[in-house]
């Protein structure tokens, strides 16, 4: 039996190609979500040609004003005007009250230009306002973020035909996708549980055929979950968290942490990070994304995936009657 340094050595040696250590590819986020956008652009356009004047319709639902929503939603309405989807930004004020959110949902909910409706997480209101029942008014029709108890429930169950795919979940496996490793059967590791992120991503794996352990905040022995993990999925909001030395020798490394971290050398005098520490991370893994240009732009792709699914139902419904 090789003694536990004698094993680290083999793993070193075996991810060696002429006595260098090769570095792990890079998945592109950036490339693989412009290659989404440009497929959604052509369909949206067949589905223009079919139905004359119609258009997918997105209500993006803001409450508050935080940067880093401001950032993301621009960045999707940058994504629908592109595809030829029609995005409305609907901007309610901090001084929002529960009722009042829930009213605008409901008038949404309601219009039926709109096929897709999402409430971009955390509201930021000066009232308490409780999230849960907020993304559960959506209705589970609209509900292009995969939020709503109808359709998390339907996930959980392996009904994926019948439901929408939360976006960053849903980004994450097209990048698993893209690397050409198959997940079935693969031992998988989630970090995190959360409704947006870990959860789906569990669910999302298990029923890809995928052997899944998640971690969470109360798991111990982390490092020894990620050194058993093929592929690894990371969404704890944690910087630099997942060290390169718990990852296992050619591991697939999918990160969706997006953490600001102090950097004096940046004019903002911070910079984005994952919650993966990369340069080491990269010595170890096969594959991994990076952090900015990973899984934050595929998140993006999805939401536009989801609306023009959800407007191509719409139209179908429609025509048989
Ligand atoms: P969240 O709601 O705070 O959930 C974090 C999860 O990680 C929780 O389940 C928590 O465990 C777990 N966790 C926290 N610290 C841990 C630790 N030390 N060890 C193991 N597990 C730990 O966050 P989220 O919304 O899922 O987001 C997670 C990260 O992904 C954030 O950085 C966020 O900005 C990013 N994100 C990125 C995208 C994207 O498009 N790229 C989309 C959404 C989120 P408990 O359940 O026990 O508390
Ligand atoms: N709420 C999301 N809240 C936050 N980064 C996003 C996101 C794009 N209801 C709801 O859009 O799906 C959601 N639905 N989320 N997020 C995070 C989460 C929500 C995060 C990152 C990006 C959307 C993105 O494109 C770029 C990148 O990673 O390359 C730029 C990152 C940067 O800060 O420079």
């Amino acid at each position: 039996m090789l003694s536990s340094a004698g094993l680290a050595l083999r793993r070193w040696a075996s991810g060696c190609q002429g006595g260098r250590r090769t570095l792990a590819t890079v998945i592109s986020g950036n490339k693989t979500s412009q290659l989404v956008r440009e497929r959604l652009k052509k369909d949206v356009e067949k589905m223009r040609k079919e139905v004359p004047g119609f258009r997918p319709g997105l209500v993006v639902l803001q409450v508050g004003d935080r940067d880093d929503s401001n950032l993301y939603i621009s960045m999707k309405l940058k994504a629908a005007a592109e595809i030829g989807i029609d995005a409305n930004h609907i901007r309610l004020p901090k001084s929002s009250t529960e009722e009042e959110v829930l009213s605008c949902i409901m008038s949404v909910n309601e219009n039926p230009a709109i096929h897709g409706l999402i409430v971009q997480l955390p509201l930021d209101s000066v009232h308490r306002i409780d999230t849960e029942a907020v993304t559960d008014a959506v209705s589970p029709l609209k509900d292009v973020d995969g939020l709503t108890s109808i359709n998390a429930g339907k996930l959980s169950r392996g009904d994926l035909g019948q439901c929408f795919i939360p976006c960053t979940p849903n980004g994450c496996m097209e990048l698993i996708r893209q690397t050409g490793v198959s997940v079935v059967g693969k031992n998988v590791v989630v970090i995190g549980r959360s409704k947006i992120v870990g959860a789906p991503m569990h669910d999302l794996l298990l029923w890809s055929h995928a052997t899944v352990t998640t971690c969470h905040s109360k798991t111990t022995d982390l490092p020894d979950h990620v050194g058993r993990a093929d592929i690894l999925v990371v969404g704890a909001g944690r910087a630099e968290m997942v060290k390169g030395d718990w990852v296992k020798e050619g591991a697939v490394v999918i990160d969706c942490g997006i953490n600001h971290v102090p950097d004096d050398s940046k004019p903002s005098g911070k910079r984005v990070v994952g919650d993966v520490h990369y340069s080491s991370a990269r010595e170890r893994a096969g594959y991994i994304t990076p952090v900015p240009g990973g899984v934050g732009p595929m998140t993006v792709a999805m939401l536009m995936e989801n609306t023009v699914q959800s407007a191509w139902r719409f139209v179908r419904r429609q025509q048989s009657g």
